[in-house]
């Protein structure tokens, strides 16, 4: 397992680096020429004038023509001519006529048999709502709604400079056609889910490394707490303190002569709580880096990693704190968050220390979302794997469990998948492998450095789009329960893909493979479904898509191997390895001044 290369304290839990792997301006079309005479007010739109239907109407299109006898011709002339006189006695019993001074609405036809009636002048919306009255108090009328204009729901792309690079935020689209590049069966699709939300200011709280300053992130950031405990690891010179800057969580030859590092391994700083804050709630449309899955969300960073992973203690005390229960020693969280997303993770069993907090948080509201782990395992890393806990497997673009990702146990009953960034490893290369998923992350090699952007790989970054997902159901909702919330992810989900060729995921086929329920949750996390769900509409139901491409012909032809009928006998001995722990993952810098791209250092999975 690669996972686990600190198991020698064994409260040491390495990051789900484990897990890690490694306005838009909404175009209001309102206001045009209409408005422009008539300004809106400040609570709502104004009307262009209303359309009626009187009860038992007369449909506008008469029978004509030479099928149409002259004598059905006559008869709806005659109903035409009665339709017609009988408007003019609404109009006039509703004051609306000539004798009242004003000069009557225009009635034009609109719909099967409805009237537009047009004013003077567009309608405030109090004048709107006071002449529905006058009409509905006439025993003829059926309905008034005022004729309003609608605004397009398309969002106009984010300006931020890296937005095209981030696939993983674009809505989900492709087919086996599509290049591989263009394939976005996999993703949750949260540029289409924008306009679908309020953007309310929710809380997310992230349990990680702690936080670095960076300009994608100002104002993002609420005050958190540094619950890591120990000073040997916690680098900032004390154990808990209310400062949770991350001061790097790297781990150098002269720390390994300590016997508390035992089965660590000297590594760079990862910044892995900037990383997943950043993913949730990075300034978007502001011209600067990338976007952010949520444009209102603010980050509570709960420190709870220090050099070679967390003590589960930590965690359990920065989960309590985080979801604003007391804490023994710690003031209380002033921003509780009803989400916690937690990308670190062990290898062992979900304990009581675990689901007893995490059972507290649920009776509370509070959702737990955890990384699955990139052990290529048939068990998700805990707490994953705890129960009612929300674990996410990884997939890759295409929507095909990655080459590296954790399923199974718990994710079944609970859980679901999204997009973490496929890597070259395993047994079918790169062949099937993507970009990864391009955020935000500090530069500097063991203490802070200048701000950046890195492309990432890893179940740690599936997690934070759970997270996110339930921030913009909480700001429809925000009276949502965790069993509300947890169903409406899970059944807005779109069904995993499916292939003829490539196989199932099990515990003898743990590498790239396709999902089910059982091994991946109940489907593809889809973030725009979730809202629709959330706003009381009925989703319509979707069929599986089907992968079948040249490029997995290609990848089955390196690993013949891999085919459904001749599955390989262990976990450990082929279909897809992990690729090991180090491969080639790509740091993008971004000098944030320059808006230049320059390829840095190779990063791990997180
Ligand atoms: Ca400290
Ligand atoms: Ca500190
Ligand atoms: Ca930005």
């Amino acid at each position: 397992m690669i996972f686990n290369p600190c198991a020698a304290p064994p409260a040491m839990r390495r990051p789900a680096r484990g897990v890690a792997r490694a306005a838009v301006v909404l175009a209001a079309a309102l206001g045009t020429a209409a408005a422009a005479a008539q300004p809106a007010s400040a609570d709502g739109p104004p009307a262009r004038g209303l359309i009626v239907r009187l009860k038992d109407a007369v449909a506008h299109t008469q029978p004509d023509g030479p099928l149409a006898g002259a004598r059905q011709r006559e008869a709806a002339a005659a109903a035409a001519g009665r339709e017609s006189q009988r408007w003019q006695r609404v109009i006039d019993e509703s004051g609306l006529g000539g004798r009242s001074g004003k000069r009557e609405p225009r009635l034009r036809p609109v719909g099967r048999d409805q009237q537009w009636l047009e004013f003077e002048r567009p309608l405030l919306p109090r004048e709107a709502a006071a002449l529905r009255e006058r009409l509905m108090s006439r025993p003829e009328v059926e309905w008034v709604e005022p004729n309003l204009r609608e605004r397009r729901l398309q969002t106009a792309l984010p300006n931020d400079p890296l937005f095209p690079l981030q696939w993983w935020l674009q809505p989900a689209s492709g087919s086996n056609a599509n290049a591989i590049e263009m394939r976005l069966r996999g993703v949750a699709g949260f540029q289409s889910a924008w306009p679908r939300s309020n953007q309310a200011s929710v809380v997310v709280a992230v349990l990680d490394t702690g936080i670095t300053a960076h300009p994608d992130l100002a104002g993002r950031v609420l005050p958190g707490y540094d619950f890591v405990s120990a000073v040997e690891y916690a680098n900032d010179g004390n154990g808990r303190d209310s400062d949770p800057s991350d001061p790097g969580d790297y781990v150098t030859t002269a720390d390994l002569s300590s016997p508390l590092f035992s089965g660590c391994v000297v590594e760079n700083s990862s910044w892995h709580g900037t990383i997943i804050a950043g993913m949730v709630a990075a300034r978007t449309d502001n011209g600067i880096g990338g976007a952010g899955m949520h444009w209102g969300a603010s980050i509570v960073p709960v420190r709870v990693a220090g050099k070679c992973g967390a003590d589960l203690s930590d965690i359990v005390d920065g989960m309590r704190w985080a979801a604003g229960l007391a804490v023994a020693g710690v003031p209380r969280n002033p921003y509780p968050a009803r989400i916690v997303n937690i990308s670190f993770g062990g290898s062992a069993a979900c304990g009581p220390a675990y689901q007893t907090a995490i059972d507290e948080l649920r009776a509370i509201g509070v959702v737990v979302v955890a990384a699955a782990g990139n052990e290529w395992a048939a068990q998700p890393s805990r707490p994953a794997s705890c129960v009612s806990a929300v674990g996410v497997v990884g997939l890759n673009r295409d929507g095909f469990k990655t080459n590296y990702s954790n399923f199974g146990g718990e994710i079944a009953r609970s859980g679901l998948a999204t997009v973490a960034g496929d890597d070259a490893g395993g047994a079918w290369g790169s062949v099937l492998a993507d970009s990864g998923l391009v955020s935000l992350i500090n530069l500097g090699s063991t203490t802070p450095g200048d701000a950046g952007y890195a492309r990432l790989y890893g179940t740690s970054f599936a997690a934070p789009q759970v997270a996110a997902t339930l921030a913009h159901m909480l700001g429809l909702n925000p009276a949502s329960s965790h069993d509300q919330l947890v169903q409406g992810l899970r059944q807005s989900a779109r069904p995993h893909v499916t292939s003829p060729t490539m196989a199932e995921c099990s515990d003898r086929n743990p590498g790239r493979c396709i999902c089910t329920t059982a091994t991946c949750g109940a489907g593809i996390l889809d973030a725009e479904r979730a809202l629709i769900l959330a706003s009381g509409l009925v989703l319509p139901p979707l069929l599986p898509q089907v992968i079948d491409n040249a490029e997995l012909d290609a990848a089955l032809r390196l690993a013949p191997q891999d085919r459904p009928s001749n599955l390989v006998e262990s976990g450990d001995s082929g279909g897809d390895g992990g690729g090991g722990a180090f491969g080639g993952f790509w740091l993008l810098a971004l000098a944030t001044a320059a808006l230049t791209l320059r390829l840095l250092r190779p990063v791990r999975r997180r």
